[in-house]
């Protein structure tokens, strides 16, 4: 349904899908489900449109005691530490939720719990009795993921109780040949036990109704087609409930060790966060909610407009693997909850690949959120920008620092940030920085004018039909009609006959500027505060925009600078170089037994010169000396022949040679390095050595004796 359709729309409520707080979270993420999100939200928000922005941690699942084991450490410090981290990254990059909660908080337990017996006493839960694998030795049921054995299909020994990694088919724990427990490397033994079951089966008719009829037409066909082919396939029975220990305790009395699945607390979550925004406002405490975040004066039962009042407009923003929980599973619950309003739209995204492969953390092949902010901490726009320009919406695309360099250098610098700044310059060289009237409009001027008018619409049209990608070019193609329209007006050349054209010019340019500043806000929220900041513009709405009556003639500008600056070759060089050396150290990595151990071979180093390599002075020289240097296991102090003079050179060689095996020995140095102090003794020199197959130096050596002194070229 879109806006102007739906007259009685009094409230948004807008999610992003909840990130496990298992691990840092990569820009693919940021691409599915947070950046086109927030576009939508501050849109809304520009519209004044009343609008709840909900989001949090995960906290549950199997996920976190993996990482735990991963990271040696207990589930509670996991959940501490990736919230923190997740959260100042989404926040850091502009996402501007109203509330980013976490799912162990009580009031999410206690509203999930509810959820729960809500179903459960309207009869709605099956109680199925199966058996599942038990693990003798620790007591515990086990999770798909802690069951590993032989893959029936490509026979990888490693395989999961739900997939196998090597081939990707979906297993389950009873296919494995030869399963047996990862907590404590036992054969598990069958047990039976008892779980609640949502007979999604039973919704089938409800489903075909409400997605395949009602949705057919405005939900995405990426994301409807998912849908069909589940319903189509057959729905069957869901267990709500696990055997584990990590998690929301099932509240019934005869479910001890028994937690809600995580994908049936999750989505609670939604709600859950909702309800903690509303009460941290109403008593003036914001723990979780966002600093900025304000609906005047609320009650704690607010919350209940936003999921229960049918006029509310909700959407969920996720990525592909997503759909059926947010689409099916959640939707039922909703349904058969009687309590809730449905999602109105689910504008799923496809995946973003990463250099021409899939993007995961795992393999190291992945830019992490935190990462990038370590890199550019003030380009967060840039990101987003490079993000939006190219979002998988339709179908997987793809990410690549030479397409993200372009799109800065290529777009934001020379066209957005090149108009703005020639508008803005050129009014502080003619005008004291003080906007000029406008004079008599000329074909040019009029056209120019018209085109902005188009603009907000069109922009707002995209938005709201989830195309943010079209949306992002629009904005763009705005700098554009600004940049084209200076570059055929020439006010710099006209300076010297008519300063009266030139105040027109520069009247419209700064005017377009005015929008851009406003219309911008969505996809660029920090270049367009540091734009409205130069242009001296107050906040502004989206209704506003569209007019070249935004900046009253003699408006006195603020300081101008350049909004974006351009990305240099080397920089870009470094990135992929970093990523590279990231999977490479990741592949290394991994235990013997899990993947092929060979030694990762390090990528090239950037092409030098002739000149460059002979201002390096190689030569020959001779230990006549060595010995262990004391505080340091990594460090042999030698004396070596140099054929020049009688240098001592530290090497970082003690765990692999001992002072006698080192003593006679000839050694290629770089006689020329600077002199470096180390543990308050200077080293004049560096030896060097190779690593072999098993980490273990090796001497870079003559293949006969030569004299101290001798040049290597
Ligand atoms: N944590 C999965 C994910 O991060 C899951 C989303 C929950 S949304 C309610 O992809
Ligand atoms: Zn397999």
């Amino acid at each position: 349904m879109s806006m102007s359709e739906a007259g009685n729309i009094k409230r948004y409520t807008v999610t992003s899908a909840l990130p496990y707080a298992n691990g840092p979270k990569h820009i693919g993420h940021l691409a599915g489900a947070y950046i086109p999100a927030d576009v939508y939200v501050r849109f809304l928000r520009l519209l004044q449109k009343n609008v709840v922005f909900v989001c949090g941690s995960d906290e549950h699942g199997t996920a976190i005691p993996n990482q735990a084991l991963k990271e040696g450490t207990t589930s509670q410090a996991i959940i501490d530490k990736y919230h923190v981290l997740i959260r100042d990254c989404l926040y850091q990059l502009g996402i501007s939720f109203d509330i980013y909660h976490r799912t162990s908080e009580a009031i999410h337990h206690q509203t999930s719990q509810e959820f729960f017996l809500t179903l459960f006493n309207k009869g709605l839960l099956t109680e199925v009795t199966s058996e599942q694998y038990f693990d003798d030795e620790v007591k515990m049921f086990l999770a798909d993921r802690y069951i590993v054995g032989t893959c029936p299909r490509c026979g990888n020994p490693n395989a999961y109780g739900d997939q196998c990694e090597r081939c990707g088919s979906t297993l389950s724990p009873s296919e494995l040949i030869n399963p047996h427990s990862t907590l404590s490397g036992k054969a598990p033994v069958l047990r039976s036990t008892k779980h609640w079951y949502l007979p999604l089966q039973d919704y089938e008719p409800w489903l075909r109704e409400w997605i395949l009829k009602s949705h057919e037409k405005d939900w995405k066909t990426n994301v409807y087609g998912q849908c069909k082919s589940w319903i189509d396939s057959g729905l069957l029975p869901r267990a709500m409930t696990r055997d584990l220990d990590w998690g929301i305790k099932v509240p019934l009395p005869d479910a001890e060790g028994k937690v809600l699945y995580v994908w049936f607390d999750a989505p609670i979550g939604y709600i859950s966060a909702t309800r903690a925004l509303f009460s941290e406002l109403s008593e003036g405490k914001k723990k979780y909610s966002s600093p900025q975040s304000d609906f005047g004066k609320v009650k704690p039962d607010d919350w209940k407009k936003y999921w229960q009042d049918p006029d509310t407009k909700l959407v969920h923003f996720v990525g592909k693997d997503n759909i059926v929980f947010h689409c099916i599973i959640f939707p039922v619950m909703l349904h058969a909850s009687e309590q809730y309003i449905l999602p109105d739209n689910v504008p799923a995204n496809e995946f973003m690949n990463l250099e021409g492969d899939k993007m995961s953390t795992s393999r190291g092949w992945s830019i992490e959120m935190h990462e990038y902010i370590e890199s550019f901490p003030d380009k967060p726009d840039v990101l987003r920008y490079a993000l939006l320009t190219n979002l998988p919406e339709t179908k997987d695309s793809e990410f690549t620092w030479k397409d993200f360099q372009s799109k800065n250098n290529n777009e934001l610098v020379a066209i957005f940030g090149n108009f703005v700044n020639r508008a803005l310059v050129l009014t502080q060289k003619y005008f004291d920085n003080k906007v000029p009237a406008r004079g008599k409009l000329s074909d040019v001027d009029v056209a120019v004018a018209k085109a902005v008018k188009e603009f907000p619409g069109r922009i707002g049209a995209a938005i709201e039909g989830y195309r943010f990608r079209e949306a992002t070019a629009l904005m763009m193609d705005l700098s554009r009609t600004g940049n084209k329209y200076l570059a055929e007006t020439e006010p710099w050349k006209i300076a010297k006959t008519d300063m009266e054209r030139v105040g027109t010019i520069l009247n419209l340019a700064l005017q377009i500027s005015a929008n851009l500043a406003v219309l911008t806000e969505p996809f660029l929220p920090f270049s367009s505060r540091k734009l409205k900041n130069m242009l001296q513009l107050k906040d502004l709405l989206w209704s506003d925009t569209g007019s070249v009556d935004l900046l009253p003639d003699g408006h006195a500008l603020g300081q101008s600078s350049l909004l974006f600056e351009k990305i240099e070759d080397s920089i870009i060089e470094d990135q992929i170089r970093k990523l590279n050396e990231k999977k490479m150290s990741v592949e290394g990595n991994t235990p013997p037994g899990e993947a092929p151990v060979a030694k990762p071979v390090k990528p090239l180093k950037p092409e030098v010169t002739i000149d460059d390599f002979s201002k390096l002075d190689i030569r020959i020289g001779k230990v006549i000396a060595a010995e262990k240097m004391e505080k340091s296991d990594k460090l042999l102090k030698l004396t070596v022949n140099s054929g020049l003079d009688t240098r001592t050179i530290l090497s970082g060689i003690a765990k692999h040679f001992t002072p006698e095996e080192m003593v006679g020995q000839q050694v290629t140095f770089i006689a020329n390095l600077a002199p470096r102090k180390m543990m308050g003794i200077e080293s004049q020199g560096m030896i060097l050595s190779a690593e072999d197959k098993d980490g273990k130096l090796k001497l870079l050596q003559p293949n006969g004796e030569v004299e101290p002194g001798a040049n290597v070229s």
